[in-house]
């Protein structure tokens, strides 16, 4: 039986990717941070699973990997632990730079020192292309040659670490990769990412709205709320507060996160280590999503919903990504099942159901 060492384990992807570990009978070791309160939601089929268990540790101590590293010595390490919010890495950029870029430099002194023959992943990331991307014949888009530049100290830490991830590599013949991976989104994705902040708003705004039993078309709308008609008491739950977002005009290329996790497994089944991008090859702008996100509560237009708020532009932005995954298909035989229309579908109805469950 394999083991694999997931770092990360209790976000969106370590817990996807623990389930797709488990189904193939490994034996999954997951690393989480110390905690007072219970950060393990995600991991709910997981942790019930008798080759599951959770090991305590933080990516940003050396000392702390090392130990974990040599004890263990596991088969494979997926390095998925991150500060991986683009807007707070510019309110804490030095420890964003200490967990995203520092961690995976653990790792890979781990393995050098203590175990050469553990294969590494690291969740490279779209935002390492930051304003830049290839324009020829075949469109506007990032690949594995596509020249990184980064925006963000978020970007930046990832950039190094990749960097870092090609030079053991070369230097040691540690078999170590990277998945450049576009944005991946599902009902497990963290509440202040876009996507799911717009799913979330709209499931909870749908419960209430069924509650009043109102119709679309009689709501009053002020400039940060919306009304029940007649019913203008700010205590009594007749007002919902409007959708506050920033840039709605970045594009992003957007796949399923299940999808992608298979991705990061079949990079480190390879005989040699390469690197990857992961995406769907399509763009939408966040104004996409809204479409597509409030058409499927027979909303047509959202505008009344939705307030642009200063406050979440960023103080540099990555305006448009569109990956293509030409090399992942080719050699790794990986495409993405799940639609953009179908993400958003799942995304909206999981938090429809979600909002209900709490009524
Ligand atoms: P991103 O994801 O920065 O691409 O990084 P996020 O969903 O945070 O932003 C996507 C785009 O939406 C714009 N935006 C808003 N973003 C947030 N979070 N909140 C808002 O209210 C809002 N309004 C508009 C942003 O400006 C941006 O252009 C994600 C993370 O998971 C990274 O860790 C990962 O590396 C990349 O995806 C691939």
């Amino acid at each position: 039986m394999k083991t694999a060492l997931v770092t990360g384990v209790t976000g969106q992807d370590g817990s996807y990717l623990s389930e797709l570990l488990l189904d193939k009978d490994y034996k999954v070791l997951g690393l989480k941070r110390r905690s007072s309160t219970n950060t393990s939601d995600r991991l709910g089929k997981s942790m019930i699973h008798p080759n599951f268990s959770i090991v305590e540790g933080e990516v940003a101590d050396s000392g702390c990997v090392y130990e974990i590293v040599n004890k263990y010595k596991p088969d494979e390490i997926y390095n998925l632990a991150a500060q991986s919010h683009v807007a707070t890495s510019f309110e804490q950029p030095d420890f964003t730079f200490q967990v995203n870029a520092l961690g995976p430099l653990h790792f890979l002194e781990a393995i050098r020192r203590f175990s050469p023959s553990t294969k590494f992943y690291q969740a490279s990331t779209s935002e390492m292309f930051g304003k830049n991307f290839t324009e020829n014949y075949a469109g506007k888009y990032q690949d594995e040659d596509t020249t990184l530049m980064p925006q963000s100290p978020y970007a930046v830490a990832k950039v190094a670490a990749h960097h870092l991830v090609r030079i053991y590599r070369e230097a040691y013949d540690i078999f170590a990769c990277c998945g450049i991976l576009f944005n991946h989104e599902s009902p497990r994705r963290g509440e202040e990412f876009v996507t799911r902040k717009i799913t979330k708003w709209i499931g909870e705004f749908l419960v209430w709205i069924n509650r009043h039993d109102i119709k679309y078309e009689d709501l009053v709308f002020d400039i940060d709320e919306i009304h029940i008609p007649g019913r203008v008491s700010r205590d009594q739950g007749f007002q919902f507060p409007k959708l506050r977002l920033g840039n709605l005009e970045a594009r992003r290329d957007w796949g399923h996160a299940e999808d992608y996790v298979e991705a990061m497994y079949a990079m480190l089944q390879k005989s040699s280590p390469e690197d990857y991008v992961i995406a769907t090859g399509k763009t939408y702008s966040i104004g996409d999503f809204l479409n597509e996100a409030f058409s499927s509560i027979d909303v047509w237009d959202w505008s009344n919903y939705v307030v642009v708020d200063p406050k979440f532009y960023r103080p540099a932005e990555v305006e448009y990504l569109q990956g293509l995954p030409f090399r992942a298909k080719s050699e790794l035989g990986w495409t993405p099942k799940i639609t953009f229309a179908e993400l958003v579908k799942i995304m909206v109805s999981h938090d429809i159901n979600a909002a209900q469950k709490l009524e």
